[in-house]
């Protein structure tokens, strides 16, 4: 890869239940991210980050807590149709879109731009499934949705700006270790490829992250790549909302996202940091080294 990158933060906490994930972009670019770019030969321009909501700032009308069992979800469609804008905007001119989160409800926005004028696959790198939907979600958090909005499935069927035109044969969620039992039957149900947490300890990180390339990639024109923070373990990603023990490591997480740069990545999102639960900027400062092996980055 390298060339021309636009770096897009949005800072979005309305999808998950515990406040602090908006910062986010600010810790991954006070992290070094875009020193980072630049060592990596790319060449990174900053468009800053797309307005989000408080729920604290003026008319407490102004922002709807709950939508049926989507949690602020008006909120979260405008902002994933704005960042669905930009992220094809990115595509168009020719450059790179690396998105900064905020929760896991704004994929739903990176996963539109992306697919709106390519047919592409999606690796899903966290420790939760994300495929619940306004039915079945045990939480209301939209952050407990995405892969299940962008495949339009559930009541996001009939939404008009969640589903992407995926096909979820060319999704594979990667390291999953927190499914809620309502996901597990809709997953079954699917055609979306799973490789648990169990299935890197029988068969390896590279493997798998290869199947899961393969998956995203079978008759596609690139790859999304998602990265949720909370994929890796809690004691190397302590800074994220809703953490699970038993995550890939360090050296794991590295492996898997430089095989990912070996592939036709079309856009990447990197999600989840929360710095106010995290230790100086630790899961920032992962979020950057494992963009960077993403996009290239080797030891030599
Ligand atoms: N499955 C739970 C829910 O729907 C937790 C989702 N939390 C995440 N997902 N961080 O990545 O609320
Ligand atoms: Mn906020
Ligand atoms: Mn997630
Ligand atoms: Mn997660």
């Amino acid at each position: 890869m390298t060339g021309p990158l636009r770096i897009i933060g949005v800072p979005m906490d309305l999808g998950a239940d515990r406040r602090g994930v908006d910062m986010g972009p600010s810790a991954i670019r006070y992290a070094g991210l875009g020193d980072e770019l630049t060592a990596l030969d790319y060449d990174p321009s900053d468009v800053g980050d797309l307005p989000v909501t408080h729920p604290e700032v003026g008319d407490p009308d102004a922002v709807e807590p709950a939508t049926g069992h989507a949690k602020y979800v008006a909120e979260v469609r405008d902002v994933c149709t704005r960042l669905a804008d930009e992220v094809s905007e990115t595509l168009a001119d020719g450059a790179f879109p690396l998105v900064l989160g905020g929760d896991h409800s704004i994929a739903i926005g990176s996963v539109n731009g992306s697919a709106r004028d390519a047919d592409i696959g999606v690796v899903w790198f966290d420790a939760h499934a994300d495929f619940n939907t306004p039915a079945t979600t045990p939480s209301g958090n939209v952050h407990g949705m995405p892969v299940a909005a962008f495949l339009g499935e559930g009541e996001f069927a009939d939404s008009d700006w969640a589903p992407a035109g995926v096909d979820p044969s060319n999704v594979a969620l990667v390291g999953i270790r927190s499914v809620d039992a309502s996901e597990r039957a809709a997953l079954a149900d699917s055609d979306v490829t799973v490789f648990t947490m169990s299935d890197i300890d029988e068969r390896g990180i590279t493997d798998v992250t290869e199947d899961a390339l393969d998956v995203a990639s079978d008759g596609t024109d690139g790859i999304h790549v998602s990265l949720d923070l909370d994929w890796l373990d809690p004691n190397e990603a302590p800074g994220v909302g809703t953490p699970v023990r038993g995550g890939v490591t360090y050296r794991e997480a590295h492996a898997a996202l430089e095989r990912t740069a070996q592939r036709d990545v079309r856009s990447m999102e990197v999600v989840e940091v929360n710095p106010i639960l995290d230790r100086s900027n630790r899961t920032a400062e992962l979020a950057v080294e494992l963009a960077a092996s993403g996009l290239g980055k080797r030891i030599i």
